[in-house]
């Protein structure tokens, strides 16, 4: 059982989100996923169109989403990693070098990010 994981806020879920989870998940068995809270995103200058407990709703109804955990800050990672079991930490590489320090505890992964959709540039357009 390979299990990998991956964090972010995924609000105004996107293709490009649903990229980033479909080539996560076929890196396992199972995905989980550490959804920022709102509390968190603060603490990332980030604020969410919806609420966590949407965003969890929406990411749990994603086929490659096995598991939903809160993300409530930056330390939680190794914890998670050795609490989940995990193999696999992936990230799209805009993040890339920033969590090689989980390298000592599971294989790090950084995918490219897909090009022309951001949750900002949609907020952005709709203006
Ligand atoms: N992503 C992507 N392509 C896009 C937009 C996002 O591959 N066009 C990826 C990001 O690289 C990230 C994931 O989708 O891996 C979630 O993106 P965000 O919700 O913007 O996450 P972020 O705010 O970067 O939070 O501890 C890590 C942080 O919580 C990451």
């Amino acid at each position: 059982m390979t299990r990998v994981i991956t964090y972010g806020t995924f609000d105004l879920l996107h293709w490009g989100h649903v990229r980033l989870l479909e080539r996560a998940a076929a890196l396992g068995d199972e995905l989980i996923v550490g959804l920022s809270t709102d509390e968190f995103n603060a603490i990332k200058h980030k604020e969410a169109y919806h609420s966590y407990a949407h965003r969890k709703y929406i990411l749990e109804a994603i086929r490659y989403v096995d598991k939903v955990i809160p993300e409530n800050d930056w330390e939680q990672k190794i914890s998670d990693v050795k609490k989940y079991n995990i193999d696999i930490f992936v990230m799209g590489d805009d993040w890339k070098g920033q969590f090689d320090f989980l390298k000592d505890y599971c294989q790090v992964i950084y995918l490219p990010r897909t090009e022309g959709i951001s949750t900002t540039q949609i907020k952005r357009d709709l203006k």
